[in-house]
């Protein structure tokens, strides 16, 4: 290792480390379990920094989705205005805990629009997008589909009342359809099924690529490897689910008027998104971050989120020539007293 230091010393100067945590959604404020990542990533970051390394440590809010557009219309504002004061929550809480952004932005960004543009153009071009329709459940009095955690009901296997929309407490998992009597939490009505029109990412035809690149090389670790290939390697990737249709606080999506990107298109762009920002205030090239063998990137994540920035993240970067995280680094729940 010395050796190659040596004799590669003018290269591994200009060697650059992007690093990444994972965006706090809008929808809450900061709580102590946030902070086992965040005081972790910026204590990686300060490191880096400290041995001389071109280090730059990007993060933003994540601000679009159903329950931010329930939100909002439940206090009767717009969502704008309830994502700057979640921004600004949260921007008070990292610095008080020193947490050290090089940026901070929102995924509710031109910056982020444009990125997502890209993308997708990206996506369309390699003709991994299908249309099917999708039969989701409907609240009729609040005029919009329903995400499975507004929905309630009966559980269609074992019978127990008052069941989340995807999940029962005996262990069975459905869609939100199959449940027997369901109501809407927002209004309490009684849903509809309805058809819309959603778009989908055909992600099998990247399965040979996602199984090399989990699977070989230093990416993740050893117990995520395993994870990846028992739960979805092992069988034909499933297809993505995108596209929501309006009503949905989000970005519409340019060639396909009234259906917005799904929160979790767009949430991982916010990266790419917030270190443009950087690059506007320091005079940078985005390419030099995002497009460049002389860059690492490297994601702090929480577990929950692994198969986001494990499957569907890699296959969008690849399919539209970004760089590949060199290490997405994955860490588990803070508990207090064995709860969450
Ligand atoms: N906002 C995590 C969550 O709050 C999600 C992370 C996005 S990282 C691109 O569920
Ligand atoms: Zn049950």
């Amino acid at each position: 290792k010395n050796n190659e230091a040596h004799l590669h010393g003018a290269i591994m100067t200009e060697r650059r480390i992007l690093v990444t945590s994972a965006l706090p959604y809008a929808n809450g404020p900061i709580h102590l379990g946030h902070l086992v990542e965040y005081i972790q990533t910026d204590i990686w970051v300060r490191f880096q920094k400290l041995r001389g390394r071109r280090c730059v440590y990007v993060c933003a809010d994540d601000t679009h989705g159903t329950a931010i557009m329930i939100r909002a219309r439940q206090e009767g504002r717009r969502e704008e205005a309830l994502i700057a004061e979640m921004q600004r929550a949260h921007e008070r809480d990292f610095a008080g805990f020193d947490i050290a952004f090089d940026n901070y932005g929102s995924t509710h960004s031109p910056e982020n629009r444009r990125f997502c543009e890209e993308i997708w153009r990206s996506l369309r071009q390699a003709d991994l997008v299908v249309e099917r329709n999708v039969s989701q459940l409907y609240d009729p009095q609040a005029g919009t589909f329903l995400a499975d955690r507004f929905v309630r009901g009966t559980c269609p296997s074992c019978g127990r009342p008052d069941q989340p929309g995807d999940s029962c407490q005996c262990g069975a998992t459905y869609t939100p359809v199959d449940l027997i009597d369901p109501v809407s939490i927002l209004s309490g009505a009684k849903p509809e099924i309805r058809e819309a029109k959603h778009l989908f990412v055909q992600l099998e035809k990247l399965h040979d690529f996602l199984n090399e690149w989990t699977q070989s090389g230093d990416h993740l670790q050893p117990e995520v490897v395993n994870y990846l290939k028992g739960h979805f390697l092992d069988e034909p990737l499933r297809d993505w689910d995108i596209s929501r249709p309006a009503p949905y606080f989000g970005f519409e999506i340019p060639d396909s008027p009234g259906n917005y990107w799904y929160v979790w298109f767009d949430a991982p762009i916010g990266y790419i998104a917030s270190t443009q920002q950087w690059c506007d205030r320091h005079s940078g090239r985005n390419d030099d971050w995002w497009r460049s063998d002389q860059t690492e990137i490297h994601h702090f994540i929480g577990k929950d989120i692994t198969y986001f920035h494990t499957l569907f993240w890699p296959g969008m970067l690849k399919v539209a020539g970004f760089s590949l995280p060199a290490k997405v680094h994955i860490h588990g729940f803070l508990t207090v007293g064995g709860e969450k």
